[in-house]
């Protein structure tokens, strides 16, 4: 009697074993337990009585997936074929939707057959089952034992209505998956319309197929081994006398219930437990794989790893990871088991891919041949063109955005998709869509980063440039401006020496014009001029010509000191020329003085290169300074000797006189402007003290330099060194 256990949304189905005691129907349930998916069915309860091996009952439970909301399960039982369990018999046959009818082959047992058959009928009709519209199939059971009744023989005795039968050795399988198979095909038909599955042949397909899943073989060495680890399992034994036998028949069948009601119980924990096995073990995938894409910077990783783990945890034929891109529409990003989506390959009939109308409806689909849901007719087609049973496809969203889709397809060798796997999907796919938007988002900041890096490397390249460029102008304006500073200094010294020069021609005139002035009102009154006075005033006008002549020297040298490098024209001069027009003027002075001057120079000296006048007026100040500081009876020496610089030809002047020299401390302000020593005026008559200045300016401006040596009380030593073009 198929039972709806609305509180554990759980449909049980039962099938019993009935025959005659050793006839094998325990066998038959262990060859199932050791080749049915260890996923699908619970450990075999045997259910032994205390006093021997005989058994109460035999109880493997089957996990046949869902119909509708409900999990189906399916019991199968086996009875003790022992005529003094009658009463067990009878307790566990009650409700039960299929029978299997395990006959015994062998010939000596043809009675016992009968007879439990026999029994079956009557505990059937007992139970208040109706035997002939209650699922029968038959196995003639132990074939391989040497005397057995022929086929034809059993049919005729035990199946006379010619139900499903089925030649089989229990004891190496043969033969009893078929029947298994067979008996669940039967039973699950006959309660179709109960189960809310349509009856023929759609629904009693799919109920065939689910019990096809369960029993797809499952026979390597490992699960064998595995399963045989759980066979003997034995329950506390019911009541039982000395001598094995129940005393009272209610007194058994109480036992057996509530034997049965432990087992149940048991089996039901049993699958519990391991549907949480495997819940648990879920979860821990997922838990791994929310690590794993939240980690991952790589969007199309991402798409990878729900892949996979969508493949992996559903066991699905066909998967697929659907992206939308820039113009909106979807491509495949992964995909397994296929081509070419299925859901992105068929066209609804607007024109679309029956994909985009999905995403846009932003909510999860379950689609399944065996949910009718006129809204899903698209989906469906779209699904069974590509040869698939059901699908889940779930949207990709993040941050209220449609990023794409997960769809995952199952085949007929999956049981359909159910809303547990539907919410396995959702939460692998809204992981999935975290993890890629936080991917994209990571890479488009790494991207701007790695932009902002270059930009900064571009513009500090550019700073450094720049700030090289600047330094070299800063560096380029300082010596312009200590350039301006020297040209300014100079220039504030020129306009000194010309002011003094000014101020002290003006005075200096002063003294010769009155006297000249003087002589002449003198001369005028000629009446009154003795020769010796006439001789006198001559000499005063001489004296005063003279020194008027060397104010107009210091005027034109101060023209010269005015005079800059750029206007210098050099040329080569004659030696002999220049010598002389530059100590000529001073032959009078010497003579007056009682200084002699020697002029050395070497004979195949043609000319020098310098600008003349320059030249000779400095030459001319520094030889009338040698005779001016001269003692009386002293020398002058001009000597010109020829010099080198490196590769360069070069001319030195050498003015050495014998005076009283330059005292160390001197030196250095030998040469400014105006300066005429300590005893200035001593011997030196005229002049405005500008020669050495004047001098060593015209021998810059040639690119030469003047120096002087002195030793006080021997002679001073003016070094003018002429570079040579
Ligand atoms: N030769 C042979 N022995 C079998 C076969 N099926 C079961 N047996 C043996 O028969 C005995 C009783 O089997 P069991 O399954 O306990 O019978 P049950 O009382 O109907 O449950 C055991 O020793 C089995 O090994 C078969 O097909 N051939
Ligand atoms: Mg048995």
């Amino acid at each position: 009697m198929v039972q709806f256990d609305n509180q554990n949304r759980q449909i049980k189905i039962k099938i019993v074993y009935y025959g005659p005691a050793v006839g094998g129907k325990t066998t038959c349930l262990q060859h199932i337990h050791r080749v049915v998916d260890p996923q699908l069915r619970t450990k075999l309860y045997s259910l032994n009585t205390a006093s021997d091996r005989t058994l109460f009952f035999d109880l493997l439970s089957l996990n046949l997936g869902r119909i509708r909301d409900f999990r189906l399960v399916l019991q199968v039982f086996t009875v003790p074929g022992q005529v003094q369990y009658e009463a067990t018999r009878r307790t566990v046959l009650a409700g039960s939707d299929g029978v299997v009818f395990v006959a015994d082959s062998a010939v000596e047992q043809g009675q016992a057959n009968l007879q439990s058959l026999a029994d079956l009928r009557h505990n059937l009709t007992a139970n208040g089952l109706d035997p002939a519209a209650t699922p029968l199939i038959f196995q003639y059971n132990k074939r391989d034992l040497p005397t057995i009744q022929s086929i034809p023989e059993l049919e005729a005795q035990l199946n006379p209505e010619g139900l499903p039968s089925f030649a089989t050795v229990a004891t190496v399988g043969q033969g009893v998956l078929e029947a298994f198979t067979a008996i669940g095909e039967l039973t699950l038909a006959a309660v179709a319309g109960r189960l809310g599955v349509a009856p023929g042949p759609q629904g009693a397909g799919l109920l065939g197929r689910q019990m096809a899943r369960a029993m797809r073989p499952h026979l390597d060495a490992a699960a064998a081994a595995a399963a045989a680890g759980d066979v003997e399992v034995t329950m506390p034994g019911g009541r039982t006398d000395a001598s094995g036998v129940f005393q009272s028949e209610d007194l058994v069948a109480e036992a057996v219930r509530s034997n049965l009601a432990a087992t149940d119980l048991a089996s039901r924990l049993d699958l519990l437990s391991r549907r949480l096995e495997r819940r648990v073990a879920e979860m821990e995938r997922i838990a791994e794989f929310g690590r794993a894409v939240s980690n991952e910077r790589d969007p199309a990783a991402v798409l990878r790893l729900l892949l996979s783990n969508a493949v992996r945890l559903l066991e699905v034929q066909g998967a697929s990871v659907l992206v939308r891109q820039a113009g909106g529409e979807l491509r495949e990003a992964v995909v397994h088991g296929f081509e070419a989506d299925p859901l992105l390959r068929i066209m609804d009939p607007g024109g679309r891919p029956v994909a985009s109308a999905l995403l846009d409806a932003r909510t999860p689909c379950l689609a399944s041949r065996s949910l009718d849901d006129d809204s899903q007719a698209m989906t469906l087609m779209a699904i069974e063109a590509a040869a698939f049973a059901s699908v889940v496809a779930v949207p990709l969203l993040a941050q209220d955005k449609t990023l794409g889709l997960l769809a995952v397809y199952g085949d007929d060798n999956r049981a359909e998709f159910d809303e547990e796997d539907l919410q396995l999907v959702t939460v692998l796919a809204s992981a999935a869509a975290m993890g890629y938007a936080n991917a994209v988002a990571w890479q488009q900041m790494e991207e701007l980063s790695r932009g902002l890096e270059e930009q900064v490397a571009g513009r500090t390249a550019e700073l450094r440039t720049t700030l090289a460029e600047s330094r070299r102008l800063a560096a380029d304006l300082a010596d312009k401006k200590s350039m301006l500073e020297v040209a300014y200094r100079d220039l504030a010294a020129l306009d000194g020496v010309r002011n003094e020069l000014i101020q002290r021609l003006s005075l200096e005139l002063r003294t010769p014009v009155t006297s000249l002035t003087t002589a002449a009102k003198v001369l005028g009154r000629e009446a009154e001029l003795s020769p010796e006075k006439g001789r006198r005033l001559l000499t005063v006008v001489r004296d005063e010509a003279e020194r008027l002549n060397e104010m107009i020297e210091s005027i034109f040298q101060a023209a010269v000191l005015g005079g800059g490098a750029g206007t210098l024209e050099v040329g080569a001069v004659p030696a002999q020329d220049l010598l002389r027009r530059a100590i000529a003027p001073l032959r009078d002075l010497a003579k007056e003085r009682g200084v002699t001057i020697h002029v050395l120079a070497p004979s195949d000296l043609a000319t020098i290169s310098c600008e003349a006048e320059g030249i000779e007026v400095a030459l001319r100040a520094v030889v009338r300074n040698g005779i001016e500081f001269n003692r009386r009876g002293g020398r002058v020496t001009v000597e010109v000797r020829r010099a080198s610089r490196g590769l360069s030809p070069w001319l030195n002047l050498l003015v050495i006189d014998t005076g009283a020299g330059i005292p160390e401390a001197d030196l250095g302000h030998a040469c400014a402007a105006f300066w005429q020593g300590a005893d200035a005026g001593a011997g030196k008559r005229y002049g405005l003290g500008l020669g050495l200045t004047i001098a060593k300016r015209v021998l810059e401006n040639h690119g030469g330099e003047l120096s002087i040596t002195s030793t006080p009380g021997e002679g001073t030593r003016v070094e003018l060194a002429l570079p040579q073009a």
